[in-house]
């Protein structure tokens, strides 16, 4: 009977001990703070398929590669932000995001002309930003050091275009369209002017911002009859122009930038798309280590990731790394040493070795050609790769 109430009042006791250990600890954050990183890119509109595959890539990446942060005590969170692919929005957030102290990087964006102006924002507090998907140059070219990117430059990936477009698909006669954004006119222009170089006529250069009909564009197109059109825009309005195109008779073989990579292409043009090429700075699902990522990505969120979710798992498992460095002493370290910190990481992952140069590139980034393959979105990294090259990033232009 003693013996029966000794281990009750010790079960007791035990149970007391528990409660009375704060939550933190239980957690195995000791309550060092709170480290927040951001994500900004489109989770609503027709660009969400890509900017959920951001959020998403990070998310992953954070709950597979916190560990060490949370041992040294700190609670470590994702807050996803829907810029909607609108600068005024991207800028909105932008504005809450500096006043949340606890945020120390910002994972994003998808379009560059709403990471241009947003990152004026973080800059004002010096908050670092890795873009996974933003291809402009003057994403980097502004030489602030909180802004780094993963990912290649429109000043390469045009020309990358313009070098297949002549020597593989040997066309002689190009037909320009573009979206009138800092990333599609930027990317079409450097493919203009490289195609220009090589002696391909360009027979038409036009930005529109059309979303549904494309009539008064392919008129002129079938007038023209070029060998090939190339739309530098985002699937979301290049996809309904593509169908049109191939519905009103268009002949000409079609390629694009990395905006058209998504699986929202064919979902949209089916069988149109077809055949057709893109140039791309989203590392293709092939290697062991990206089909590995595939398939966790697929478990925990029951879909394929699309192009640049990857990009924003490495990205955040590089501004993870760097937290790790500049949290030292056990304290939440200050925005500016992030950024100090993300440019010393030296990273090889599935999208290949990163290590940053002074304005933010990375030193050598991969370029690929690929052609759509299949009408199926769930087949999208099944695309065929016609072309890789890894390229260095382009010095400050004085
Ligand atoms: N690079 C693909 C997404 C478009 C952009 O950079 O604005």
């Amino acid at each position: 009977m003693i013996r029966h109430r000794i281990r009750l009042v010790l079960a007791l006791l035990a149970v007391l001990a528990v409660a009375l250990v704060p939550a933190s600890k239980l957690e195995g954050q000791a309550g060092k703070g709170t480290i927040k990183i951001a994500t900004q890119s489109p989770l609503s509109g027709g660009q969400a398929a890509l900017g959920e595959g951001i959020k998403l890539g990070a998310q992953l990446a954070l709950d597979k590669l916190k560990g060490n942060l949370t041992k040294q005590g700190f609670k470590v969170e994702l807050v996803p932000f829907d810029d909607q692919a609108k600068p005024d929005v991207g800028v909105a957030n932008a504005k809450n995001i500096i006043a949340d102290k606890d945020i120390l990087v910002v994972i994003g964006h998808l379009n560059s002309g709403v990471a241009i102006p947003s990152s004026e924002v973080y800059k004002e507090v010096d908050l670092a930003m890795i873009s996974p998907a933003n291809t402009n140059e003057r994403i980097t070219d502004r030489g602030y050091p909180n802004i780094s990117r993963v990912c290649g430059r429109d000043d390469v990936q045009g020309p990358v275009g313009a070098e297949f477009a002549a020597q593989t698909l040997k066309v002689k006669s190009v037909y320009v369209i573009h979206d009138k954004t800092t990333y599609g006119q930027g990317v079409a222009e450097a493919f203009k002017a490289d195609l220009e170089k090589k002696g391909v006529k360009v027979v038409a250069f036009e930005g529109t911002e059309e979303k549904s009909n494309f009539d008064p564009i392919i008129t002129p197109i079938k007038a023209k009859n070029p060998d090939l059109v190339y739309f530098g825009g985002i699937y979301d309005q290049a996809a309904p122009f593509f169908k049109q195109a191939r519905e009103k008779g268009v002949k000409s073989k079609f390629l694009g930038p990395d905006g058209i990579d998504s699986s929202d292409l064919v979902k949209i043009a089916g069988k149109a798309v077809v055949g057709i090429y893109y140039t791309t700075a989203a590392a293709p699902s092939t290697s062991a280590q990206a089909k590995q990522f595939g398939d966790d990505f697929k478990k925990k969120f029951g879909k394929n990731p699309e192009p640049y979710a990857a990009e924003a798992y490495v990205a955040t498992a590089i501004a993870l790394k760097a937290l790790e460095s500049a949290a030292t002493g056990g304290k939440v370290p200050t925005r500016a040493a992030v950024a100090t910190a993300i440019r010393k990481v030296k990273y090889t992952g599935m999208t290949g070795s990163i290590e940053f140069d002074d304005k933010g590139d990375p030193k050598k980034a991969s370029y690929y050609v690929m052609q759509v393959s299949n009408d199926n979105p769930e087949k999208w990294g099944e695309n065929k790769e016609a072309k890789r090259l890894a390229i260095a990033a382009p010095p400050l232009k004085k």
